[in-house]
């Protein structure tokens, strides 16, 4: 017989359900077994009237996985839509020892079991919440004409300067691991794509073991030709989050609230935008915060929180725009205006960077200029090539994927918003 899913069974019709025991119930008259497949649960109740059914569903567990054969039928007394599933016989697929964590286990033994702490119920929709997100951005970049590419993640030469790398032994060489797609997607502006934007992994051998910061996290990169400025760039940035946050209120506004408290905010207006030395003087008037002499020029957590506070006061906006970085502290890459400040910028929501994006210095000579600048002449050759033979004006962006799925759903650390988390102290499972 072939299976049907939970969400798709017809009421009084002979079926075959597959999944998951999520609990199940041994009581005097009747078994209650709560079954999740992947479009939702349905109650399974056994009558121990069916003696030989009732015999082998009792001694199933938490956590294995079965079929049933029966009717779903319509109850009263069954919660949520009312739905029940009568069986007449039952196949187990693998039947599962008792589970070696709890729901208060520690964060670390959690992770060991990252496949089973991902069956509980404040978790199980992390995964499938970020797929969508992912897809409704992906679609947007579609509807724009983006072509999607896959760019090297073992790479020759380090893709980024300041973020410190993975080295590999790659045969009798030595290669890294790419913090970030940078070089490649703009190489493939120079091969005339136009339009592009790649979502993979990005590593970064940084030890910070934060509530934000992962060795490997995915990145959705994305560059474009033909801007006249970057706030081109931020623009399709504001577009692109507001399209992806409508489609997540509409198909999981309700689970969201309901399973992590969220609400879902589909921006209705321009995300405001501010220099970073203007944002200081507001931060300093409004909360007597000062930046630290060694954080002049960017960012850090405790400015991330406050500027995200203002910007809700001031603006009623969750976003907040920050433009204006000091040279010193942004890539070569990003095209400087006449007064030498770079043409970039970066995104908080909620508290926290999402994002940093730029125009890109397209002409050979500035960029030159730039790389010398910066002591990264030896570094960029091979980058420095593909300006050499005809470059567009550019622009681009990377979002963090697990930050966008962190603040999304209002967790408390990066490493539930990683399908499996890789930090510092951490390389398995
Ligand atoms: P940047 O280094 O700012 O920019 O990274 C872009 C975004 O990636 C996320 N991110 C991280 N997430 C988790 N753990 C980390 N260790 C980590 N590091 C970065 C953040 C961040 O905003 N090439 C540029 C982007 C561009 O200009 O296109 C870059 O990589 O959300």
């Amino acid at each position: 017989m072939e299976r049907v899913l939970i969400k798709n069974l017809e009421e009084n019709e002979l079926s075959k359900i597959s999944g998951m025991i999520k609990t199940i119930r041994n009581t005097k008259y009747m078994i209650f077994i709560k079954l999740k497949d992947r479009t939702g649960y349905i109650q399974v109740s056994v009558d121990k009237i069916k003696e030989e059914l009732a015999e082998k569903c009792a001694a199933l567990t938490t956590g294995s996985f079965v079929s049933f054969t029966g009717k779903m039928v319509m109850s009263e007394y069954v919660k949520d839509g009312g739905k029940e599933f009568l069986p007449d016989d039952v196949e187990v697929l693998s039947l599962a020892e008792a589970y070696p964590i709890e729901e208060n286990a520690l964060p670390d033994k959690k992770l060991d079991y990252r496949w089973i702490d991902l069956r509980c119920d404040a978790k199980e929709y992390i995964i499938p919440i970020q797929s969508a997100f992912v897809k409704y951005l992906r679609d947007y970049l579609y509807n724009q004409d983006f072509t999607e590419i896959h760019t090297p993640k073992i790479i020759g030469t380090a893709s980024e300067s300041g973020s410190s790398v993975f080295e590999v032994k790659y045969f009798n060489d030595k290669a890294y691991l790419a913090q970030s797609p940078q070089f490649y997607k703009q190489m493939a502006i120079a091969s005339g794509l136009e339009r592009v934007f790649e979502v993979a992994p990005a590593f970064r051998a940084e030890n910070s073991n934060t509530n934000r910061h992962c060795t490997e996290f995915t990145s959705f990169d994305l560059e474009f030709a033909y801007i006249n400025s970057y706030e081109d760039v931020m623009h399709l940035e504001e577009e692109m989050l507001t399209y992806a946050l409508g489609k997540l209120k509409e198909n999981f506004g309700d689970i969201i609230k309901e399973r992590f408290g969220q609400e879902v905010i589909v921006p209705n207006k321009a995300f405001p935008r501010i220099k970073l030395f203007d944002l200081y003087k507001e931060l300093e008037k409004r909360y007597g915060y000062k930046i630290p002499e060694h954080d002049i020029g960017d960012l850090n957590a405790e400015t991330e929180k406050l500027a995200c506070k203002f910007a809700m006061e001031e603006y009623g906006s969750e976003f907040l725009f920050i433009t204006d970085y000091s040279k010193a502290k942004r890539p070569f890459y990003h095209m400087r205006d006449e007064n030498d400040v770079p043409q970039g910028y970066d995104l908080l929501w909620r508290g926290m960077e999402i994002t940093s994006g730029s125009q890109r210095e397209h002409r050979y000579d500035h960029l030159k200029h730039n790389a010398d600048e910066k002591g990264l002449t030896k570094d960029v050759e091979f980058y420095m090539q593909f300006f050499k033979y005809g470059m567009p004006p550019h622009g681009g962006f990377a979002i963090g994927v697990d930050r966008l799925t962190l603040l999304l759903l209002g967790l408390d650390h990066i490493r539930d918003a990683q399908f499996i988390f890789r930090g510092p102290n951490r390389l398995y499972p």
